[in-house]
């Protein structure tokens, strides 16, 4: 993976900035993919344990501007990234190559084993979602690529199917072992809504955020890296756990057929590692299914106390969170507005998730309300809370239309962007504003706690 680099809220891109971009690189004017990054409210590592997730897409990114071309070429550009990958679409590499064009090459070669046509592209990809952050900057590239050659190749596939290879991609030629809770929600996600996802069956509801609560990410700043990482490993040992059961229960063919009964009964004969593993696993399943009873029931300490459980057991069972992580979410809890905090994603690094009351998102802008009621943008006003999935933004028939908010207001807090820059700390507030308050008070009491 190449360095990435810190994006925060208020310098969120609009895509007609990637046309503009695509125009000058190639010549002709492309159609735009988004797919969204995402953030998880509870559920994290059931995914690849058939369990539950509780998954929302943000208001972060990834485009890809498209155009086809008469040989059989891919031609990729980042607008992150110096320099061009070309490769012959008959003659793509069987392995990873170490660069972040593999997702792109990785979701070409499924396409290809699928028995689909694919026809030679110049793309240029630009990511709004921070990268090696545990906000799915990987399957929102995925996803936007999977539409942008299904287009060219007028392969048409449903979007759960959509998702289902790109995790394969993700897979077998990145060879990261991820399950398919990132994938799906840059999909399926909905505006305003949380999405809890059987991962098992890929039934799924749209769950409604309460009105009046803001998801609110904190980025620790700590990097992460799925496939050379311990991910792979905390997933290894689940396979053994699940053969340890298989023998004694037949049935049980992932940790998600293994109940608190089961567990109990063998947690002795387990390797003390396997058996906190499952532990958080089986547990991590329930809280996921309550916690979204609670939120369709607008239960709110009841989704703080769940929440809580979740990092605990991140923390001490599962071993995927580290410092940064839990002194931000220690730090959350006593800001007021607080409903409740963890972790989020696959963990060592990363963000952590917050539902904040609106109220106290401080400086939510005169400016924001001022805006004419039927401006497109401001029809979506609930996307702010969080994104709604994977979407064709433009195309030649209709090259103005705009999906997205820029945050302007953002820029403004420079303070804050100085604050941030020098303690390698930001946040990204799903809705403007939201954060700003609980971010400056989050800095202080973190670099209180360090000192
Ligand atoms: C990463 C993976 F990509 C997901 O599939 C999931 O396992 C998550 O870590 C942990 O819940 O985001």
């Amino acid at each position: 993976m190449p360095p990435s680099r810190p994006i925060d809220a208020g310098q969120k891109h609009d895509h007609t900035h990637v046309i503009v971009k695509f125009e000058k690189l190639f010549g002709e004017r492309p159609r735009v993919f988004r797919a969204p990054g995402r953030v998880n409210l509870i559920g994290e590592h059931t995914d690849y344990n058939d369990g539950f997730v509780m998954p929302a897409a943000v208001g972060f990114s990834t485009y890809v501007a498209v155009t086809g071309r008469p040989d059989r070429n891919l031609v990729i550009h980042s607008e992150e990234f110096p320099g061009k990958f070309e490769f012959d679409l008959d003659k793509l590499p069987e392995q990873r190559t170490g660069a972040w064009c593999d997702y792109v090459l990785g979701v070409a070669s499924v396409l290809r084993q699928m028995g689909h046509t694919l026809r030679g592209a110049n793309m240029l990809v630009h990511g709004e979602v921070p990268l090696a952050a545990g906000l799915s900057s990987s399957a929102a590239l995925e996803v936007a690529c999977a539409l942008a050659l299904m287009s060219l190749g007028q392969v048409k596939l449903p979007l759960p199917e959509v998702a289902k290879l790109c995790q394969q991609a993700e897979n077998s030629f990145v060879g990261a072992r991820v399950g398919i809770m990132d994938q799906f929600v840059s999909c399926m996600g909905k505006a305003g809504h949380a999405v809890l996802l059987d991962c098992r069956s890929l039934e799924f509801q749209s769950v409604p955020i309460p009105a009046g609560i803001r998801l609110v990410v904190c980025n620790t700043m700590v990097k992460h890296d799925h496939a050379t990482g311990a991910y792979n490993t905390r997933r290894e040992e689940c396979e053994k756990a699940v053969e340890y059961f298989a023998k004694w229960v037949p049935t049980v063919r992932a940790l998600r057929d293994v109940t608190v009964e089961l567990l109990n009964q063998h947690m002795h004969d387990l390797p003390a590692t396997i058996g906190k593993r499952c532990s958080h696993v089986v547990r991590e399943n329930q809280r996921t299914v309550d916690a979204a009873q609670a939120l369709a029931e607008d239960n709110l300490p009841n989704i703080r106390r769940l929440m809580r459980e979740s990092h605990n057991s991140l923390r001490d069972l599962y071993e995927v969170s580290c410092t940064e992580l839990d002194i931000m979410v220690e730090a959350a809890e006593g800001l007021p507005g607080f409903c409740g905090g963890r972790m989020t994603g696959g963990g060592f690094g990363g963000c952590t998730v917050n539902l904040v009351r609106e109220e106290h998102a401080e400086d939510l802008s005169t400016e924001d309300r001022n805006q004419p009621a039927d401006l497109p943008l401001h029809r979506g006003r609930r996307s702010w809370r969080n994104s709604s999935g994977t979407r064709l933004i433009s195309s030649v028939r209709r090259p103005s239309l705009q999906l997205h908010q820029p945050v302007r207001r953002l820029r403004k807090n420079c303070e804050l962007r100085q604050i941030a820059a020098h303690h390698r700390h930001f946040i990204a507030a799903m809705k403007p504003g939201t954060g700003m308050a609980i971010f400056i008070d989050l800095v202080r009491k973190v670099l209180a706690l360090r000192n």
